[in-house]
């Protein structure tokens, strides 16, 4: 009886999968030049249980895997990652979204460093977080400036200290990506400012 009803389990669950592909926990195909050599390797993000998610990077025969968060909006699914050059090194790096906040994305940033994937960290070991968004009393941006050895990651973020005028107070925070994945602080800068101030601006596109 055991085995049959197993069997029985096993069709029921077919069917519902044949029936409702969609129900299938979800993935995004992607392609990056993580390793800089001119040709893309396959990048692919990974619906998880509990609110993770898995990227996962194949490099000719192998692939390197790495979990992380994922918490979605109301009606999202898994968000594609970007493509970016932090460091201009011709060696893309992997954006991924990890909280999709009502007015605010949450980003880490992953690549290859020391020929293996890892995760982009600051100098005291925390990962990198980037963030995109912001609202009337928030601002939150990234970007890039310069190219090559120059090029610098930037971190805006904001908010507002007075709502007749518009006038935020936040800080622009630079930093330069080495090759073992380690984001060194270069710049911060405080002040206040409208919101198209030069202290808070940030150019993503500038980061490819
Ligand atoms: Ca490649
Ligand atoms: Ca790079």
């Amino acid at each position: 009886m055991r085995i049959v009803a197993s069997i029985l389990a096993f069709a029921a669950a077919t069917v519902a999968f044949a029936a409702s592909p969609a129900s299938a926990a979800e993935e995004i195909h992607w392609m990056a030049d993580v390793n800089g050599d001119g040709a893309p390797e396959p990048v692919v993000l990974s619906e998880l249980p509990n609110n993770t998610q898995k990227l996962t990077v194949k490099l000719g025969r192998i692939a390197y895997t790495a979990a992380m968060p994922y918490y979605p909006g109301p009606d999202a699914g898994l968000m594609p990652p970007r493509v970016v050059d932090m460091n201009d090194d011709n060696r893309q790096e992997i954006m991924v979204t990890e909280i999709v906040g009502a007015h605010t994305d949450h980003f880490s940033l992953w690549g290859f460093f020391g020929s293996t994937l890892k995760q982009v960290r600051t100098a005291d070991q925390a990962p990198l977080k980037l963030y995109e968004g912001g609202a009337v009393a928030t601002i939150a941006r990234y970007g890039c400036e310069g190219t090559g050895a120059d090029r610098q990651l930037v971190s805006v973020s904001a908010g507002i200290v007075d709502y007749d005028n518009y006038i935020y107070e936040g800080e622009r925070v630079t930093y330069r990506v080495d090759n073992s994945g380690i984001a060194h602080e270069t710049s911060r800068v405080s002040g206040t400012g409208g919101s198209n101030s030069p202290l808070f601006q940030a150019d993503p596109n500038a980061c490819k």
